[in-house]
């Protein structure tokens, strides 16, 4: 059995006001030479297929374009594509009755019977090599925090009963009924809720399992003790373990595990065989340091299972100038070295793009200024230094150059006691070192009259 695994494509992401379609499509072509050269059984999609719970048709077609040219070009390979947080499981489920014509099976929810029963075995699949022979693959698309916090406790509920099938250990971990946020839900809950579909996936294995009989897991999901980057925004959502999973939940005869979530490849708290295959372009400027790929897994027959990274150079690499934020005097003259548009055999960069005149080969570009006293022209004066340059302007970071001291104060800060324009005045003072002005002071209190009077509008 060999299986391609890839994950977290964000097809229609819009990058700072950027179209990336030209970007996905070069990828998406590269994983069709990729399919082509090393024939695999299986396609595996950990999920985050889309950016959005609404695409754009244009990605929706190249999707299923990619589709078509994937099962028309091999009519063996199966795909198995799950649900991530970005994707709408109903939107992805849409197509399911003519995409199984063509061996690519997609699961979006976890389908439900009520009261917290699931048909677990819709989402066991059984995979086959070019000999027939077979693989089962436990596809587990995201599992939402709502869903998880009722399913944990209706399972308590049954545990407290004598029935229920979590795990003593964790069941401690759980607080009072009623204790729980409302709000975000529960970590513990969510964890607890996640292990008991998993302990239901691991019985309707063990039914259609035969032995020697090999089996993968396909999850978008973050597993505790994994890398994450903070600044990460569509992976940021669950920093602080709120939605995580322990990794030990697979660690049952399981042969490969292949992850969603995470946009930076790695295994998982040292465990060879479960991995995120990482995004294939950096979804942010704090990605610009990942190296893109897909995992290719090969599980012969009495031996080890082997994996193999095939990285992936994205065709529009993401700069981030300079390197450390600087005064602006000295971003201006960083700017001024970048390569000028349509000058004649530009040197190619190290990722294989060549800034030319095709705007949408040109590098993103951040921007990275540290300045107590940023002037109002500021904007202005990157964009003149940036007109006739070969990249893309995606964004501007201000910093301040001392914000410890004055972060430190304002962690302290009880938000819930101040008011807004005490607030706005220690936010002022922390970021420029002097009073609010009294303009601003008015303007604010206009603000702050005008919210109040619709409030009680509201009433
Ligand atoms: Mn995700």
């Amino acid at each position: 059995m060999r299986i391609l695994h890839t994950a977290d494509w964000h097809l229609g992401q819009n990058f700072f006001g950027y179209d990336r379609s030209r970007e996905h499509e070069v990828f998406l072509n590269w994983l069709l030479d990729r399919v082509e050269e090393y024939r695999p059984d299986a396609l595996l999609v950990a999920g985050d297929v889309f950016d959005g719970p609404n695409p754009p048709a244009s990605s929706q077609r190249r999707y299923y374009s990619f589709l078509s040219r994937l099962t028309e070009m091999d009519s063996h390979v199966q795909t198995v594509i799950i649900a991530g947080n970005h994707d709408s499981a109903a939107r992805l489920e849409a197509a399911v009755p003519l995409l199984e014509d063509r061996r690519v099976f997609v699961r979006g929810f976890l389908p439900s019977l009520g009261e917290g029963r699931y048909e677990f075995s819709k989402l066991l699949l059984p995979l086959y090599d070019r000999q027939g022979r077979r693989t089962w693959c436990m596809a587990v698309p995201f599992l939402r925090m709502g869903e998880m916090d009722m399913l944990a406790g209706l399972r308590q509920q049954a545990g407290e009963n004598g029935t229920g099938g979590v795990t003593g250990a964790l069941a401690t971990d759980v607080p009072e009924p009623g204790v729980c946020p409302e709000d975000s839900g529960n970590p513990n809950r969510y964890r607890m809720g996640v292990e008991s579909v998993f302990d239901g996936l691991y019985q309707a294995l063990s039914c259609c399992r035969q032995e020697g009989e090999r089996a993968v897991i396909l999850a978008h999901l973050q597993a505790t003790g994994s890398e994450i980057s903070e600044e990460d925004r569509s992976e940021r959502i669950v920093i602080g373990g709120v939605e995580s999973v322990l990794p030990e939940v697979f660690d049952k005869k399981i042969d490969y595990v292949a992850l969603g979530h995470l946009h930076r490849a790695q295994k998982v708290s040292g465990r060879e065989h479960v991995r995120y295959a990482g995004a294939p372009l950096p979804m942010s400027f704090a990605e610009t340091r990942y190296r893109q790929g897909i995992y290719l897994v090969d599980m012969e027959e009495g031996k080890e299972v082997e994996i193999e990274r095939i990285e992936f150079a994205p065709p529009v690499p993401l700069l981030r100038l300079p390197e450390r934020p600087a005064a602006l005097a000295e971003v201006l003259s960083c700017l001024s070295s970048l390569p000028e548009i349509r000058e004649e055999r530009e040197p190619e960069s190290s990722r294989g793009a060549s800034p030319d005149g095709q705007p949408d080969r040109r590098p993103y570009l951040e921007v990275r200024i540290c300045e107590s006293h940023p002037s109002v022209f500021m904007k202005e004066q990157i964009g003149q230094a940036l007109e006739h340059k070969a990249v893309r302007l995606a964004k501007l970071v201000l910093e301040n150059p001392h914000p410890e001291s004055a972060d430190r104060e304002m962690l302290r800060l009880d938000m819930k006691s101040l008011g807004p324009m005490e607030l706005a005045e220690k936010l002022y003072r922390k970021q420029h070192g002097e009073e609010l002005p009294s303009d601003l002071q008015q303007l604010l209190l206009r603000v702050i009259s005008e919210v109040e009077q619709e409030n009680v509008g509201m009433v």
